[in-house]
């Protein structure tokens, strides 16, 4: 497993937000896209589909606090938790083990991307149900939620340049400004300047991802 090794482990996210020097390249050329004179990027499905894995990784670090290419359950509560602040314990164990699958007590990349899929699939059949809507929302941990409060830092309703700028080179801390850009401009659907949770959610599982050939078979559960 060497997916993460190149990564440095960057402490202290607040101090970020709010001081702009860092930012300041991707603040002047993300606040006015159409300004700036430059046609909003056309991307082929393979290129979409680097930038989504990409995006998926930087999640997947962001919640691997030691960087060990895994998340044990500490790493997994605080990860749920910050979404979901007070969170009955065994709610959260019960989304770990769902997480964890076939990853033998830990959550690996993999079982953490099939884990979003499959949730959000469920999430969007009990949206699909007449009134059972909100009910299950409150009942139900949704992975997505958990993984944008991951990367808004704030808390807010955007995901901010600054913010996704810092999570993205937390994870690759050579990745080239121009791509960070090309990421922010496909996620902003509305081309209001920001992203918003259902536009970041989108990008990351689009709906014909969420879909049962991404997510761990039956056979593979053994059932
Ligand atoms: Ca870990
Ligand atoms: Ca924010």
């Amino acid at each position: 497993m060497g997916y993460f090794k190149a990564a440095k482990v960057v402490e202290g996210g607040k101090k970020l937000l709010g001081t702009g020097n860092r930012c300041s390249l991707l603040e002047k050329t993300w606040s006015s896209p159409q300004a700036s004179g430059e046609a909003p990027l056309k991307l082929t499905p393979e290129v979409l589909e680097k930038l989504r894995h990409k995006v998926l990784q930087a999640s997947f670090m962001m919640a691997d606090r030691d960087r060990d290419d895994q998340l044990l359950r500490a790493e997994f509560t605080l990860m749920i938790r910050r979404a979901y602040f007070g969170i009955d314990q065994s709610l959260v164990d019960e989304a770990y083990i769902d997480a964890c699958c076939v990853g033998y007590g830990v959550v690996t990349f993999q079982g953490f991307v099939a884990w979003l899929c499959r949730c959000q699939k469920e999430v969007k059949k009990l949206a699909d149900l007449p009134g059972t809507c909100n009910q299950a929302a409150e009942e139900n941990i949704v992975p997505t939620k958990a993984v944008w409060r991951l990367w808004n830092m704030d808390g807010d309703e955007k995901l901010s340049n600054a913010e996704f700028e810092y999570c993205m080179k937390k994870a690759f801390p050579d990745i080239k400004d121009k791509k960070l850009l090309q990421i922010l401009q496909t996620m902003d659907e509305d081309l209001s300047g920001e992203v918003a949770e259902d536009e970041f959610v989108r990008f990351l599982l689009p709906p014909a991802k969420a879909d049962p050939k991404d997510t761990i078979s039956q056979e593979a559960l053994g059932g």
